[in-house]
């Protein structure tokens, strides 16, 4: 007997939420479907990366007889190339590439961007620990008929859909278009993604859980200082840190809590990225009633200067994230 919910697959799911929109031209759709395409090849390669490391070893070479590469350049390739021809996008901008990505002349332009970090983590790869790829689609907003350096310069409030995959111990896409989050499961032995987590939100109230990397605490402000001192002592919290943004902000929008990637006196701007690390994910944790801070304001609310411009992150349970802003706000009242 099926259990009540039905199974969805996101195909089915993506062509359900274009009928809610009359207007829609089912370009989305075939976006996001590409994307998800992407993501299980991404998947199949990172799912047997020991293995094909111990491959590696027997010749220098694949089976292809191709240089064996290294799978964030191969997820890089995979989503460009998934991507470049399909007159869906302007054009794109990932981690991987210092510039902005044009479509090739040969292949017709569309009207949406992508930004995308194609394989964020990879040094985890290693040691097995979850690694992510995450995604940011915008509306082109240039004149022209093909994008420009222009068109990824957007706020991430400005975002018409956010999304990442996880792979961890299934592999799990989330994503949302400005209304909710849904979370999507892979099972590998139809190669679907299937509805697991229809409309996520983040629990309230959250587990008393923080997440950072401590090592770095001499380097803080003051003012960091103090919420991490508070939230171990008085407000009894426990702390888990992965080190792979998105495992700790999945399981962030899973349980709540607040995940902090801050500056410091060697990193002022921190670490990650704006683009397409924070301003996404940080549009996935306030459409699941969270929030996303770069410390003193909306993080969504910040124009990029640069493609690869870093920022500050606080993102999860929205009390948490205004108790963040509190605590730092004292190192601009010194
Ligand atoms: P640190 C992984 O290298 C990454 O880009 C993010 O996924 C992660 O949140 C962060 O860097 C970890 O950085 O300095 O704590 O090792």
């Amino acid at each position: 007997m099926l259990p009540e919910s039905h199974v969805v697959t996101i195909s089915r799911f993506l062509v359900d939420q274009e009928r809610s929109h009359p207007d829609a031209t089912g370009n989305f759709t075939d976006l996001l479907t590409d994307i998800a395409l992407a993501a299980k090849i991404i998947g199949r390669e990172v799912n047997k990366a020991g293995l094909v490391d111990i491959l590696g070893r027997v010749g220098a070479e694949n089976v292809h007889g191709e240089e064996q590469q290294k799978l964030d350049v191969f997820a890089n390739e995979v989503i460009y190339k998934a991507m470049d021809h399909t007159g869906l996008l302007a054009c794109m901008a990932s981690e991987e590439s210092e510039g902005f990505m044009a479509i090739p002349d040969k292949f017709p332009a569309g009207d949406y961007v992508l930004l995308f970090d194609p394989l964020d983590g990879s040094s985890n790869i290693d040691v097995n620990v979850s690694i992510g790829t995450i995604f940011s689609i915008h509306d082109k907003i240039s004149e022209g008929e093909r994008g420009t350096l222009e068109d990824c310069l957007q706020a991430g409030s400005q975002q018409v859909a956010a999304g990442y995959i996880l792979y961890g111990s299934s592999t799990m896409l989330v994503y949302t278009t400005g209304a909710g989050v849904h979370g999507f499961t892979l099972d590998p032995s139809i190669g679907e993604f299937i509805l697991s987590h229809p409309d996520m939100r983040i629990p309230d109230p959250p587990v008393k859980v923080y997440s950072v990397n401590e090592a770095y605490y001499d380097r803080w402000s003051r003012g960091q200082k103090n919420l991490v001192n508070h939230l171990k002592t008085e407000a009894g919290f426990g702390s888990r840190y992965i080190g792979s943004m998105v495992a700790d902000v999945h399981r962030t929008l899973l349980t709540g809590g607040l995940f902090m990637y801050p500056s410091d006196a060697l990193n002022p701007r921190g670490k990650l990225r704006l683009l397409y690390e924070a301003a996404p994910l940080g549009m996935i944790l306030e459409q699941a009633g969270g929030r996303a801070s770069h410390g003193s304001g909306p993080l969504l609310d910040v124009v990029p200067e640069e493609l690869h411009q870093r920022t500050p992150v606080y993102i999860g349970s929205a009390e948490l994230v205004d108790m963040a802003e509190g605590y730092l706000r004292s190192d601009s009242e010194i």
